[in-house]
């Protein structure tokens, strides 16, 4: 078997173009299954799993999971990774109909996806599905050429109108950590396509000092205080998570336990000590706010649990319960700042939302549209105020299909060698700043050095507050960045 190239021999972290593919390079040959057997594993899995409903509430959350492809590398395997894609995207366009608008579909509007110089003057611009079959097998390619072992999977997802992307992910989770049993080395997984995201709610007992703190705003006890000693379980700035990768990375926590599809409202309370002494454990105060915060389709971190009792004549005492990190696996908890650790690296490619053009069907006083002839945007007179900016632009999934190939296109070359003159970045939390790392992968940037290109820990940590941090590194704040940082983190 060749060796790999010097650049990819090396125990360390690398990333690859945005989004970011980041992938340790820790030599795990030991004790894995050779390459037609982990293909079979997956494969096998992805039987299983077609039709699964994981809650058994009659609603499949994996509709159908389909092999495309199993690349090995070429070189010793330092690892394995999943490349799930959404069926969505490569389902062929409806037939076209007669007197049928054009819907975006990928066969209505064909654009030229590759890069225009491999084209030939007179190619027919090649169709965007045939290019994008062709572009991810290539992307695999590329991948294994990182010395890892590549299982390319599409992937077809419950996608109603229920409110149920935690659900849907718990389930693409289970799926992942059964391959990562028959699989050991995964060590990563690209998501291609708009697949669904985890909301976190969190509550914690949040002891801090707010220099102005009004209670009961617009209410007829509202109040105003200065420089005061607060408690806020709400979780403050860090109370919400919209986007976050923890729950697919961390395959062996318990985020199946602090799930909520339904609707529910969570208490919460902002209490204000103006007389201080507010880092107890139990805080009696006749100035409060008490909440009801409705949230669906969550995760609940719920690190602020308290109950509380009357005191008359007209305080209410705040007890804390003391639960902490249900989300945590049993072995991260004995930790000094027990954190959920995730077992594999997770990125994702997603030009859905941005795969938008210009309403043609606006049409302006005179009969002008938002292109002109030359494809620009020009200034149109509407006749009433009735469109608002965003609803200018409308979802066109020949260009959310063309961006994608674009990005592939641009991620093939630079594999191949073009766009050389990049600069490394690093944006990371709590495993330490991975820019020594990158500045090992070529000759050209060792010992680069430039300002901003480096968000380690410690200018991250210091955006934060310094009091929530020094009282607990919130799980949050951990969660989201492995969500942003998930190039960062370091495996095996
Ligand atoms: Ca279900
Ligand atoms: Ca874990």
């Amino acid at each position: 078997m060749a060796s790999p190239p010097a650049l990819h021999r090396c125990p360390l972290v690398f990333l690859v173009a945005a989004p970011l593919v980041a992938l340790v390079c820790t030599a795990t040959a030991a004790c894995q299954p050779d390459f037609d057997r982990k293909a079979a594993s997956v494969t096998e899995l992805c039987a299983r799993y077609n039709g699964f409903d994981r809650n058994q509430d009659g609603v499949t959350e994996l509709n159908q999971l389909t092999p495309m492809a199993s690349v090995p590398t070429r070189f010793a395997p330092v690892g394995s990774v999943v490349i799930l894609v959404e069926a969505r995207l490569l389902r062929e366009p409806r037939p076209r109909q007669a007197g049928v608008k054009e819907t975006g579909e990928p066969g209505d509007l064909v654009l030229p996806t590759l890069p225009a110089r491999k084209l030939s003057p007179e190619s027919e611009p090649p169709k965007l599905l045939t290019v994008l079959r062709a572009s991810l097998n290539t992307f695999a390619a590329d991948v294994a050429s990182l010395a890892y072992d590549v299982f390319l999977v599409s992937a077809d997802l419950y996608a109603g109108p229920r409110h149920q992307d935690g659900e849907t992910l718990l389930a693409i989770r289970r799926f992942l950590s059964e391959v990562r049993g028959a699989v050991p080395d995964l060590r990563g997984v690209i998501l291609v396509g708009s697949f669904p995201e985890a909301l976190l709610v969190r509550q914690c007992w949040w002891p801090h000092r707010e220099p102005t703190i009004t209670l009961n705003v617009a209410q007829a006890g509202a109040q105003t205080f200065r420089d005061v000693d607060v408690i806020d379980n709400r979780g403050g700035p860090a109370a919400y998570s919209d986007s976050s990768d923890i729950v697919l990375a961390d395959l062996d926590g318990r985020w199946d336990q602090i799930y909520h599809q339904g609707r529910e409202t969570v208490p919460g309370f902002i209490a204000v000590f103006p007389a201080g002494d507010s880092d107890r454990a139990s805080c009696t105060t006749r100035h409060y706010e008490l909440f009801q915060d409705p949230h669906e389709d969550f995760f609940f971190i719920h690190d602020g649990d308290y109950r509380t009792e009357a005191v008359p004549p007209a305080s209410l005492r705040f007890i804390r319960e003391g639960a902490e990190n249900s989300e945590c696996a049993p072995q991260d908890l004995p930790a000094r700042n027990p954190i959920a650790l995730p077992e594999i690296a997770l990125s994702r490619i997603n030009p859905r939302h941005v795969g938008v053009r210009p309403d043609p069907d606006i049409v302006g006083t005179a009969g002008e549209r938002l292109l002109g002839s030359d494809g620009l945007p020009q200034a149109v007179t509407l006749a009433g105020a009735t469109t608002e900016g965003w609803r200018v632009w409308k979802y066109h999934r020949a260009t959310e299909l063309r961006l994608l190939n674009e990005y592939l296109a641009r991620n093939h070359a630079w594999h191949m060698g073009a766009n050389p003159d990049r600069y490394p970045a690093c944006l990371s939390y709590d495993f330490g700043s991975a820019m020594p790392a990158l500045c090992t992968l070529f000759p050209q940037w060792r010992g680069f050095s430039a300002p901003g290109m480096d968000g380690s820990s410690t200018s991250v940590m210091r955006r934060l507050s310094p009091k929530a941090m020094s009282y607990r590194r919130t799980s949050v704040v951990s969660a989201r960045t492995s969500g942003i940082c998930s190039g960062t983190a370091r495996f095996g």
